[in-house]
């Protein structure tokens, strides 16, 4: 492999003439793009060999994360710096009068995931091989990414994301480890074997493509595996060919499937089986190719479920171990209960999965057997444990009405539980889930999530990254929580300057990029105040509208009152059958129409959305922030992981104390984030007593009410009935996610920030203050208290 830049050179043109057959100065930039790719992946695959034999060899313990996104995004330069060959392949290309700069931009995201619990992912794999864990990655290989958003006319409009355009080059299609997954069908009883058998099944094939997940400054490279479904060469006697085919495909067009109709629904429980079943299939050969039995299963493999959506593992692990291998139930159990841990991602409830029992039964007959086996034991414990208290029994059964709980069976049937931030982490125990905490105490713990700092801070932010070396060494690289070696600084006047010159050449390449996808002119001296993130009612980019309808309303009507020039941004996609969040983003791009060309007030307030959201667009937009929004009703997020990205790039957080949020606060102090609004407690006060009404608020605060009417009296240049669902959702449903009653002390908390960043040196304090306290939620620190608590292993050995 090249170890200098003329070794680089050599094998560049060499590879683009045997690949294209002409030279590099005639090549074309998608084919320099693709060479460049393969040699990096290349270069990582002695990497990657080394790593799967040295965990072969010496009988490792490897953990499997099991989930239905990771949000990985581009890998080209991620994979170059990791493997600390990014410069001198720049400086290779640049003697061949090529800007890598331009090639990178050539590569797609990598589109499987859509949102936290995908990046977060993504995150957590780049550091199992940066500290050298063993690790796999289990998903499907989705055809097309969540969809590419495009704005028209204020409206969101959806369309294909085509990640796969240009093929994926990291991607290596392993056919021999392919295997059979069976759907339908049903089960019958074979009193020769005294076993259940599943006959008529239609299977589908199931084939991995690997990804190389490259570490940092270490040679352990791990794998995600993507499996794609293919037609199994056990073709179903009497089905229709075309039909087979579409149900094979329609597998792994899209993550998340529209689930509002039964065909939908269908749908998604079949992709999860898919990767699970695949999944465990390829570890369980793994496994008997090194060891005699699946006695030990659990002591070599840990599978980590990433939400409820590959908790079918917990059953077809048992189907695996009773059916294929001959355990009994009792032992089974105890393999599946000590290999398996759940991370719950949220307390909502329409994300905490419930599939419809004739559903599992018709698609997966002898799975849904075992999993009404589970129920029926599972209640005979919880009796046992609650001398028979009933309510109790039925809140944590299983099987109720009709459904088969996700959740219920994630708890039951692993050793560990854990939530994502301190805060929602108790509210788990203490509240949404305080009956199965009683029942298994111990179980549940937190792992408050982190972000890879290498990906978040060193490579898209490399102006503030060269500052901190200078400033500190470059120590915080490998062990991230030494950033706090910045706190001695943070007074120092130079060191702010610079800091703050950093942040304003970040502004003016996110004001480039605006000016070029928007047609905006933003002013870089305003604050630029982000908000970016899905959009979710609870997350509330509501109240950030209504904030700064408010503002503009004020300033139309008094010209003495100017606020400091801001810029607020937003980037957020809308599930497309979500209407709500749909019109909030048409509500977003109406206001900035207006605010934006109205020449009383567009030198103090612009309004930006950002159309397309995603990992790429973020390493633009989040060094650039001067304000990170954090809003959500407290007690609904359960973490959040932009607010981390945003502290480690210096950005202050102003938010309610809702998940992560609070420890940021708590690690920088009050004086160095801006919090509001009610705390968990007041909200759960407020709920569980009925006392909140959101007309009170319309009637007593003139304020509120001139924003709200503005939503049907055709303020924003639309008909009156366009925004009726965001009146009736604050008006009519009684403002679920209590808005009004926080807008008060929302207002409040952006004049604090006017005036904090009026003062320079205080707001570089401030901001350089976050990064010294960043080092904490790096994704290495997170991963390393799941090695410690829930996983148990060791760094590969050599
Ligand atoms: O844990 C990662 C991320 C959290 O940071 C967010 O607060 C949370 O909303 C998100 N949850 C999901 C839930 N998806 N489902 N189901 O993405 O997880």
């Amino acid at each position: 492999m090249f170890k200098t830049k003329e070794e680089f050179k050599y094998e560049f043109s060499k590879r683009i003439i045997e690949q294209y057959g002409r030279t590099v100065e005639e090549s074309h930039i998608t084919e320099k793009m693709m060479i460049l790719e393969s040699m990096v992946r290349d270069y990582a695959s002695v990497n990657w060999a080394m790593t799967k034999m040295q965990v072969r060899n010496n009988h490792q313990k490897q953990v499997h994360y099991f989930s239905m996104e990771f949000l990985i995004g581009r890998l080209l330069v991620n994979n170059m710096m990791n493997l600390g060959i990014y410069d001198i392949a720049k400086e290779g290309l640049a003697d061949y009068d090529i800007n890598i700069h331009e090639l990178e931009e050539l590569e797609s995201d990598a589109g499987l995931g859509n949102g936290g619990l995908g990046r977060l992912a993504a995150c957590f794999m780049d550091s199992l091989a940066s500290l050298s864990y063993p690790a796999f990655g289990h998903t499907i290989r989705y055809e097309y990414g969540f969809f590419e958003q495009k704005i028209e006319d204020g409206y969101q409009i959806e369309l294909p994301d085509q990640w796969l355009r240009l093929g994926n080059i990291w991607e290596v299609r392993k056919p021999k480890h392919a295997c059979e997954v069976k759907f339908w069908g049903r089960v019958e009883w074979d009193g020769q074997k005294q076993k259940w058998r599943h006959v008529n099944a239609e299977c589908i094939r199931a084939v991995p493509y690997d990804v190389p997940i490259v570490g940092n400054n270490t040679t352990v490279t791990n794998t995600l595996r993507l499996w794609k479904p293919e037609p199994s060469d056990h073709f179903p006697k009497g089905k229709n060919f075309r039909l087979y085919l579409q149900e094979v495909n329609d597998i792994c067009q899209n993550l998340y499937p529209d689930d509002s109709t039964p065909a939908g629904k269908f749908l998604r429980l079949k992709q999860q089986y898919f990767f699970v079943a695949a999944g465990l299939n390829s570890i369980v050969r793994a496994h008997l190719r090194i060891y005699p039995d699946l006695s030990n299963f659990h002591e070599k493999n840990v599978i980590q479920l990433n939400d409820t959506h590959p908790v079918l593992v917990i059953p077809e692990l048992m189907r695996i171990l009773i059916d294929d291998y001959n355990y009994e139930w009792d032992d089974a159990w105890h393999i599946v209960t000590n290999t398996c841990a759940y991370t719950n991602h949220t307390i909502l409830a329409e994300a905490l999965e419930k599939w419809p029992i004739d559903m599992m039964q018709n698609l997966l007959p002898r799975v849904y057997q075992i999993v009404d086996e589970i129920h029926k034991r599972f209640n005979g414990y919880v009796k046992m444990q609650t001398n028979n208290d009933e309510r109790i029994l039925n809140r944590v059964m299983i099987l109720k009405d009709g459904q088969v709980y996700m959740a219920h069976m994630a708890i039951a049937g692993s050793f560990s539980v854990n939530g994502v931030a301190l805060l929602h982490s108790n509210i788990l125990k203490d509240r949404e889930m305080k009956d199965f905490s009683d029942i298994f105490p111990g179980k549940f713990n937190n792992k408050t999530n982190g972000i890879t700092h290498r990906r978040w801070l060193v490579y898209s932010n490399p102006e503030l990254t060269e500052l901190l070396k200078n400033t500190i060494g470059k120590e915080w690289i490998a062990h991230p929580e030494r950033l706090s070696d910045l706190r001695r600084y943070i007074d120092d006047s130079i060191l702010q300057n610079k800091f703050l010159n950093v942040k304003y050449q970040r502004k003016i390449d996110l004001a480039n990029y605006i000016k070029e996808h928007n047609g905006i002119e933003v002013d870089v001296n305003s604050i630029f105040d982000i908000q970016v993130k899905r959009l979710h009612a609870y997350k509330r980019q509501l109240l950030n509208v209504m904030h700064i309808i408010y503002l503009y309303q004020r300033m139309k009507q008094d010209p003495s009152f100017r606020i400091y020039p801001h810029t607020y941004i937003f980037g957020a996609k809308a599930a497309p059958s979500y209407y709500f969040a749909k019109k909030v983003i048409k509500l977003i791009n109406s206001v900035a129409d207006v605010v934006n060309n109205d020449p009383d007030t567009n030198k103090y307030l612009k309004v930006v959305f950002i159309a397309n959201y995603g990992v790429t667009i973020a390493e633009h937009i989040i060094p650039a922030a001067d304000v990170s929004e954090q809003i959500s009703l407290a007690g609904k997020e359960a973490s959040g992981t932009s607010n981390m990205k945003f502290m480690m790039n210096g950005a202050i957080t102003l938010g309610t104390l809702d998940g992560a949020n609070v420890e940021i606060a708590e690690r920088v102090g009050d004086k160095n984030a801006v919090i509001f609004g009610l705390k968990v407690d007041e909200i759960n006060r407020i709920k569980d007593s009925h006392s909140y009404h959101a007309w009170d608020y319309y009637n007593n605060d003139m304020r509120i009410r001139k924003v709200v009417d503005s939503l049907t009296d055709g303020s924003w240049g639309q008909s009156r009935e366009e925004f009726r669902l965001i009146f009736d959702e604050l008006m009519g449903h009684n403002d679920e996610y209590l808005l009004l009653a926080d807008f008060d002390s929302y207002v409040k908390a952006q004049e604090r920030i006017n005036d904090l960043y009026q003062n320079k040196e205080l707001w570089a304090h401030m901001c350089l203050r976050n990064i010294a306290e960043s080092g904490y939620f790096s994704s290495d620190r997170t991963i390393e208290e799941y090695v410690q608590d829930i996983w148990h292993l060791e760094r590969v050995k050599k």
